[in-house]
């Protein structure tokens, strides 16, 4: 996009809270990497959608590394900013006030406190209206985050999944670990199951609980298309929330997360089936287990800029069409 010269150039976009709206227009090498550039706030209050990381690494069963996805994951995210975002066509900030409310404080010392520490700053982000898309961090924070999310509508949601495996492994009730929480998420009735759809598995897991399933060969067999189709004739009108493991991706176009598999989905079938996704009631969204120590030319953390990117501009059209995106 053009810079316009009789518009004064601002110093740097993501600190200038006075712009709520409209494209960057910050040169993509310089400046301070909020996410795509958005306004730095704390406070979530009155904007549509808070955009924060979660650095939680330590419930991960083989390589760490992913407290540093939402660093890597907004830097490269600037990269993509100045031009209408693809396949929208339109600038996707016009229509949405997004800010970049920063990242969990977590303690290291004190990793039991990590799951409440979440919940209650997501409650607190969801209390003030905004849609909450959380930058991962390892997977683990879809299940404190579910909790905030539900306790504030009031009802389950429908999981949409995409991910190389269940994370269905047996739990007693309190363990910190990215393999089981969608056990206790189900335990406490946080998600609808017969509503729920998991997509690019391909690792076995003990139970299924009677959460649907489109394994990475189905997928690919189908195209991105069908598979969307399935997931809207799933979910059907239920609130949903959408959570996205880097790791649905083959390790060729992710080689960067925790526990890579091979024979999973591109890049453009990600993205091609994300954006077929717009007639869900969206409700929430995370990308997680990008790990910028094992990436290879930050790969994998634009990867998940760019599929962040894509739901954004879901409720971007969401919003144009008059349709609620608020929690
Ligand atoms: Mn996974």
């Amino acid at each position: 996009m053009a810079h316009d010269p009789l518009r004064p150039r601002p110093v740097d976009d993501a600190l200038d809270s006075s712009r709520r709206f409209g494209e960057s227009i910050e040169a993509n090498y310089a400046g301070a990497t909020s996410f795509l550039r958005r306004r730095y706030a704390r406070s979530a209050e009155g904007a549509d959608v808070a955009v924060w990381g979660v650095p939680l690494d330590t419930s991960v069963s083989n390589r760490p590394g992913t407290r540093f996805g939402p660093r890597a994951i907004r830097d490269a995210s600037t990269i993509m900013c100045g031009d209408p975002a693809y396949p929208f066509g339109f600038d996707i900030f016009e229509a949405l006030d997004v800010v970049d409310a920063g990242d969990c404080s977590l303690d290291y010392g004190r990793i039991d406190e990590a799951p409440k520490a979440i919940e209650a700053q997501a409650a607190e982000k969801l209390a003030g209206g905004a849609h909450l898309l959380t930058l991962g961090g390892d997977h683990f924070l879809t299940y404190p985050v579910l909790k905030a999310l539900t306790a504030k509508l009031g009802r389950p949601v429908a999981l949409v999944q995409f991910d190389a495996h269940q994370d269905t492994w047996d739990d007693d009730g309190s363990r910190i670990d990215h393999g089981t929480m969608i056990t206790r998420a189900v335990r406490d009735g946080l998600i609808l199951p017969e509503r729920s759809i998991q997509i690019g598995i391909r690792t076995h897991a003990p139970a299924d609980y009677g959460i649907s399933l489109v394994d990475s060969l189905l997928a690919q067999e189908l195209g991105p298309l069908a598979t969307a189709s399935r997931i809207l004739g799933h979910v059907e009108d239920a609130p949903v929330y959408v959570s996205f493991d880097i790791d649905c991706l083959d390790p060729a176009f992710a080689p960067g997360t925790g526990t890579p598999v091979c024979g999973g989905v591109t890049s453009a079938f990600a993205i091609s089936c994300l954006r077929r996704l717009g007639a869900l009631n969206l409700k929430g969204f995370d990308i997680v287990e990008v790990s910028p120590p094992y990436d290879h030319a930050g790969i994998t953390a634009l990867a998940g800029a760019t599929l962040a990117q894509v739901y954004l501009g879901l409720l971007a059209e969401r919003k144009r069409a008059g349709k609620s995106i608020a929690p």
